[in-house]
């Protein structure tokens, strides 16, 4: 087994993952972006690494920092989560040829079930049943119109790149095809830098009902059984549960049956789901997702089977424990995304600090999370707050379950699905085990979820004399609790010269990366708020230069030794890059 695991990821599947890997007796190791560094995922973890600015594209998809905090770190496999690296074959790739183990299927796998084209090909040579449609691309809209002639509209035209709905149109007639094809093209392009297309029949009313499998690297494979996640909204996924309303023991089997002959075509290992649509007692394979998915949790909870752990446990290949016929299910569980959106203006994002944070607890609830009050929604990345697990005997009793943890949970500062998932569990739709799609869709409804105003974050009304700084050495994150004394208000910072103490969350010390020379560098990038020293000033080792604000926080940058400031190249207001000379001390 792993002595150490390193998750690239962030957030509640950091934190979902660092949770087994603690149960598991197995060293974590988180890292984050300058955006996340009060993060739950940086504290639960065993240590924790910088990877650099916010943008995902400088820290969590920097896959050459990643791999030298992997080294750093001493770990020996890696575990990506969802979206990010998770589905990136080259990544997957690069840690094998590093001897590092990918907590994940064989970069094979990912490849193939990538190319959306690829893996109908495969998956209708082993069998499985796909949409009726191409599985070649189509390169021009003349071709389009002749095999859309022979499978019949409505025609879904997809991008071969795509998945999860992007690059996904519909022509429900002739007249309607070029429009769908270069619309997907075009798609296409943008998002996956590939611009081919296929051809399926649009079905117009199915269920979306995916698998849950796990294969170990042995040539076993089981399936978990289905999720229906048909309510979404532009292809995101709001609300999942298990089982499916529409699937009975006979269905599930031979659905689960499907999936596994997938799983098994593309040798695959790892946890995957076959995604697919169900219309009329059909099932039509859509695409195959090889990661741990969000909605993991409602098979953990119907099965018992804790699938972060089993993927953990086959990367490191052990042989899973269970067989098909060991597979058990019970009771119905339905899991609601708290996204810091609003409903009521068209699914707005709204970012923000949570000022105030109160979970449900009681029997048959699970709440998988990385944040508290006082954390910060950044519009940086997803905006999913938290996962809303019930689980009771029946779906009825789930629904009111839900209902009661719905009223339960506590979020204030930012606006939430909170209201909307409310209002669907108590629907007459919903009862129905509809797909609640005339809801999503109807304005009126949804406009009678406003919320209120957020209030602004409050500030903490009293100081304190013990302090965590978050110090961060060489990249590597301490958290050093410093009891005394609070440091003196200085007039620094707008609490501060309003005579209230800051709240702990805006007050940061960072050490000013000095090399041991005279130059005292900024360790990172952002706006000067406040000099506190002249030019020509004595200071002491640890004084006060000046406050560098980033990302909406204050981060106190102390002189790193003492002597006289030679030079002071600063001005409030001014911008400074990470490296920049703050202030020469001799
Ligand atoms: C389809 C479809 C109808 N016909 N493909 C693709 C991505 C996923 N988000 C849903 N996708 C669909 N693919 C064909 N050939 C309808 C959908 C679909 C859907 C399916 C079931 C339940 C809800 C849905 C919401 C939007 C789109």
């Amino acid at each position: 087994m792993f002595s150490k695991v390193l998750v690239a990821n962030r957030g509640e599947i950091a934190v979902r993952v660092i949770r087994a890997l603690d149960e598991m007796g197995i060293a974590s190791v988180a890292v984050y972006s300058e955006a996340d560094r009060d993060a739950q995922h940086v504290r639960r973890a065993g240590e924790a690494y910088l990877l650099g600015p916010g943008p995902a594209a400088e820290s969590y998809l920097n896959v050459d920092k990643l791999v030298e905090v992997i080294e750093a770190a001493g770990a020996d496999a890696v575990h990506p989560g969802y979206g990010f690296l998770a589905e990136n074959a080259a990544f997957a790739q690069r840690l094998e040829e590093a001897g590092i183990t990918f907590i994940g299927p064989p970069a094979s796998a990912i490849e193939a079930m990538g190319s959306k084209t690829r893996a109908r090909e495969l998956m209708r040579g082993a069998g499985v049943p796909i949409v009726p449609g191409t599985t070649e691309p189509v390169e021009s809209v003349e071709d389009a119109r002749g095999i859309a002639e022979e499978i019949g509209y409505p025609i879904a035209v997809k991008a071969a790149g795509g998945g999860g709905g992007k690059g996904f149109r519909v022509a429900l007639e002739p007249d309607k095809l070029q429009e769908a094809f270069e619309g997907a093209a075009r798609e296409g392009e943008k998002f996956f830098s590939d611009a081919t297309v296929y051809l399926e029949r649009y079905l117009p009313d199915p269920r979306h009902v995916e698998v849950q499998v796990l294969a170990d690297k042995h040539g076993n494979v089981v399936h978990l059984g289905e999720r229906d996640c048909s309510l979404q909204r532009r292809h995101q996924k709001l609300i999942e549960e298990s089982p499916a309303p529409l699937v009975d023991a006979e269905l599930r089997a031979r659905i689960g049956a499907i999936a596994t002959e997938a799983a098994t075509a593309v040798g695959y290992h790892s946890a995957g789901t076959i995604e697919g649509l169900l219309q009329d007692g059909e099932y039509f394979f859509l695409e195959m997702n090889t990661r741990v998915q969000v909605e993991h949790c409602v098979t953990e909870e119907t099965t018992g089977v804790d699938i972060v752990r089993e993927q953990i446990r086959i990367a490191a290949g052990e042989e899973l424990a269970f067989t098909q016929e060991d597979v058990r299910w019970h009771g119905h569980a339905i899991e609601c995304r708290i996204n810091a959106e609003d409903a009521a203006k068209n699914f707005a994002p709204a970012p923000g600090t949570i000022t105030h944070y109160r979970e449900p607890s009681g029997p048959g609830v699970r709440v998988d999370s990385g944040v508290l009050t006082g954390s910060e929604i950044t519009p940086l990345y997803d905006p999913m707050v938290a996962k809303l697990i019930v689980w009771d005997a029946d779906r009825e009793r789930a629904t009111r379950r839900m209902l009661r943890a719905l009223e339960e949970f506590e979020i204030e500062g930012v606006r939430t699905l909170i209201p909307f998932h409310k209002a669907i569990m108590a629907s007459e739709q919903w009862a129905r085990g509809e797909t609640c799609r005339d809801l999503i869709e109807d304005r009126d409804w949804l406009k009678r979820l406003a919320q209120p105003k957020p209030e602004p974050p409050a500030e903490d009304a009293a100081e304190t004399v013990e302090r965590t700084y978050a110090v961060e050495v060489s990249g590597r994150r301490f958290d050093v609790k410093v009891i005394g004394e609070a440091p003196a208000a200085n007039g620094a910072g707008p609490a501060a010269a309003a005579g209230r103490p800051a709240p702990r969350r805006e007050r940061k010390a960072a050490s000013g990366g000095g090399g041991g020379g005279d130059v005292l560098a900024s360790p990172l990038q952002g706006n000067v708020f406040k000099v506190l020293v002249e030019k020509g000033a004595q200071v002491e080792a640890g004084a006060l230069i000046c406050i560098i604000e980033a990302m909406k926080m204050e981060n106190e940058i102390t002189a790193h030794k003492a002597g006289t400031i030679e030079e002071l190249p600063i001005s409030e207001g001014a911008a400074v890059a990470s490296g920049d000379t703050l202030a020469v001390i001799k």
